[in-house]
């Protein structure tokens, strides 16, 4: 199914039904590329462009100063890539099998990484399996203007993957499938080909429950849909690159990369199914590695371990920050004490944590 004309700018040579074919395939060859579920939309974000603003104006975004720099490309798909008519949204199930959750948290000797960051990085898998989408899509209608964007692009996913009807945005902001709950990443495609759109998911399925804004052991929710990123444990431990608050510290508990616990309580989580994409399986026993062991790390290990993680992102000097939190949030022990003292000096973030992590296993004898 050729497009006759062949060039990228003359997008409509195919017919509605033609058209309605291709969106199936799409759909198909998304499938099997380990997208669970694949949805289309136009390129309208709507009131979430209102909701992002007013986000940034009250500063919730804190130090994500990317948030609010390409705040005019997160409104427009079409001034982020050229010719774009619709917007082809992909959900990815990342949630390993036969790993400790809820058991975990608060625990006073395991980390708790977030359990997206336990294997290999997202970012990655996500943007070659889009792109393998947009050349098969090439390859049956002839030269195309496409392009994958997965996390850290400019793009409102959320809000165009509720569009696409893959989900309804939840009241702790996250989408939420009624058959998979929300462990799943999210991706997009941006194409020039005029697709049949999808019906969006219009209703929200939250209804009185507030469990996520109750359970924030950090209580980052200013009320439902309304996230102050500053208080989120993710953003501390990920997006943070300085200091951590004082007075947050302790709420971090052994939450060292990342935070769950507002999906972890989610009663639509209960219908979550275990993905089968090994590059999400944990490495290095992370899903149950001791604080301690992974403070012990030097550089070189941080290094070694954390090729094609997410966790390579914040750096040994923030990793070791976020331990020495976690550590002095659990239990005391010679081990505990001879370890953070092993690694002062390292750094005045790092030594400033340290010390704090000192105090603290003091004060909790
Ligand atoms: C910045 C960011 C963060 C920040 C801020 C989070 C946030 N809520 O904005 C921090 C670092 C805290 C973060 C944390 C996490 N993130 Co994040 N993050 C993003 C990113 C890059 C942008 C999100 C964004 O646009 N925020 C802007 C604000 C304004 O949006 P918002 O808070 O979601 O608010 C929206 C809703 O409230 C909505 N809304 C809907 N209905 C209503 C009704 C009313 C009345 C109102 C007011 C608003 C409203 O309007 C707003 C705009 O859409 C996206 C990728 C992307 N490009 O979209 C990933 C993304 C959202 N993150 C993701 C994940 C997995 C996480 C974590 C679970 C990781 C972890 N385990 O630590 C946590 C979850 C925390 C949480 N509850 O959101 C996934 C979510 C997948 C899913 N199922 O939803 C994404 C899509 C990345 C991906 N490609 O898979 N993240």
């Amino acid at each position: 199914m050729k497009d006759k004309s062949n060039s990228s700018s003359a997008v409509n040579h195919f017919c509605a039904d033609e058209l309605r074919e291709l969106a199936e395939k799409i759909k198909q060859w998304g499938r099997e590329l380990g997208f669970q579920q694949v949805g289309i939309t136009d390129t309208q974000p709507g009131e979430h462009t209102e909701h992002l603003r007013r986000w940034l104006d009250k500063d919730l975004h804190g130090e994500m100063d990317y948030m609010a720099d390409r705040e005019a490309l997160r409104a427009d798909p079409t001034a982020l890539h050229e010719n774009t008519l619709r917007v082809i949204s992909l959900r990815m199930d990342y949630l390993p099998p036969n790993v400790e959750t809820v058991k975990l948290l608060d625990h006073p000797k395991t980390a708790y990484l977030s359990r997206y960051a336990l294997g290999r990085d997202y970012h990655k898998l996500i943007r070659k399996r889009i792109k393998k989408l947009a050349d098969t899509i090439i390859e049956h209608t002839g030269e195309r203007s496409q392009r994958p964007f997965v996390d850290s692009a400019p793009v409102l996913e959320r809000a165009f993957a509720e569009k696409a009807g893959l989900g309804w945005i939840g009241k702790n902001t996250m989408l939420i499938n009624s058959s998979m709950g929300s462990w799943f990443f999210l991706g997009e495609l941006f194409t020039d080909l005029p697709l049949p759109i999808d019906p969006p998911q219009t209703t929200k399925h939250c209804g009185s429950c507030t469990a996520c804004l109750d359970i924030c052991p950090t209580n980052a929710f200013n009320g439902p849909f309304e996230l102050d990123a500053r208080k989120c444990i993710s953003y501390l431990t990920i997006e943070l690159k300085g200091s951590i608050p004082e007075p947050l510290r302790g709420l971090i508990g052994n939450r060292v990369f990342g935070c769950d616990d507002c999906q972890l309580i989610c009663p639509w989580n209960k219908f979550a199914k275990p993905t089968d994409e090994k590059d999400f399986s944990p490495r290095h026993g992370l899903d149950h590695a001791s604080m301690v062991d992974l403070f012990l790390w030097t550089e070189e290990e941080f290094e070694e371990k954390t090729q094609a993680s997410p966790i390579r992102r914040i750096g040994y000097q923030r990793w070791l920050r976020n331990l020495a939190v976690g550590i002095g949030n659990g239990e005391n022990s010679p081990h505990a004490i001879n370890a953070l003292k092993s690694k002062l000096k390292q750094s005045p973030l790092v030594d400033e944590h340290i010390q704090w992590a000192l105090e603290q296993l003091a004060i909790n004898r």
